[in-house]
């Protein structure tokens, strides 16, 4: 038995203590959050600890598209969270909902790690691939439909198996069990690569993939566009529309990306509250998890100024 499988294990049981405990992804779940929970409740059940999923908010129009053809119905997750929760949060780090967070095992790294009786974070290309591994060490047989969820995590988390964040073993893998459980690659590239409409209105370009993070009490929004047919015009309708929305949100800073999957390119706008822009540009498929908010982190934690 392997030492972090028993620690989370011993974790969860504690915080269970003959009660049921929350399982709990990100905003606007996307498809690695959502798998990375079935997931973890399938762990949990193996130990024989009670447990439901919570989706905090809406998810996202891929959850809606993939997760019904992997078997997983997301209208039973809809349940209400109170401070008597238990709560185990996987794929994200950071609490923001009613309840006592007990564990973490997620994929987005961070110099300031959360304080939980369980913090497992480590690069990964998905989360789903962290929660499969606990489950390969606490000696669970792996179902072929589990294994689907997390192949299917592994190409929608990481733009096709292309971005930085995932590991070339961990790609190859992917794409060796794709084949083995007879999945169609066409099909998960092309929802990896997730390439926008870009005939939809900015309003809507401008609000993919929204998350908020609480870096040290400064607020950030961040969103994003899969895209290899950006224009400027386009650009500028986007980057005002996201200035209008963070000066309702009331956030510090609006992050908003650029992926070009095709160029293995992205770039990167800090969109400011006094409507300043400033440009980075990274000559890869930068992660937002792995590289982006990081910097991010860094840049309004240690106050180095903006712009
Ligand atoms: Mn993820």
């Amino acid at each position: 038995m392997n030492q972090a499988e028993r620690l989370c294990e011993a974790a969860m049981r504690a915080a269970a203590d003959g009660g049921r405990v929350t399982i709990i992804g990100h905003d606007t779940p996307d498809v690695d959050s959502v798998a990375s929970s079935v997931l973890m409740h399938a762990l949990l059940t193996h130990w024989s600890i009670p447990s439901r999923i919570v989706l905090p908010t809406c998810a996202d129009a891929q959850v809606e598209r993939v997760m019904p053809a992997l078997g997983v119905h997301t209208d039973a997750m809809n349940g209400m969270l109170t401070e008597e929760d238990t709560l185990v949060l996987v794929d994200h780090h950071q609490a923001r909902h009613p309840g006592r967070v007990v564990a973490c095992v997620d994929h987005h790294p961070t110099d300031y790690p959360p304080d939980y009786p369980y913090v497992q974070i480590e690069p990964c290309g998905a989360c789903a691939l962290l929660v499969l591994r606990l489950m390969k060490q606490a000696g669970m047989r792996i179902t072929e439909d589990q294994l689907r969820l997390a192949v299917t995590a592994a190409y929608l988390d990481s733009v096709a198996l292309r971005s930085e964040k995932i590991a070339a073993k961990e790609a190859a893998w992917a794409r060796k069990q794709a084949r083995a459980l007879g999945m169609e690659e066409a099909w998960l590239i092309r929802e990896g690569l997730g390439l926008r409409d870009m005939s939809l209105p900015p309003e809507e370009l401008a609000m993919t993939g929204r998350k908020e993070y609480d870096f040290g009490g400064r607020r950030v929004v961040s969103t994003y566009v899969q895209t290899d047919a950006m224009t400027q015009s386009l650009l500028n309708a986007i980057l005002k529309e996201l200035h209008a929305q963070l000066r309702l949100s009331g956030a510090d800073l609006w992050v908003f990306l650029v992926h070009d999957p095709l160029a293995m390119r992205s770039t990167r706008y800090d969109v400011a509250p006094d409507g300043r822009v400033t440009v980075t540009e990274y000559g890869m498929l930068a992660s937002r998890g792995k590289t982006v908010m990081p910097e991010v982190e860094r840049m309004l934690r240690e106050g180095e100024g903006h712009g």
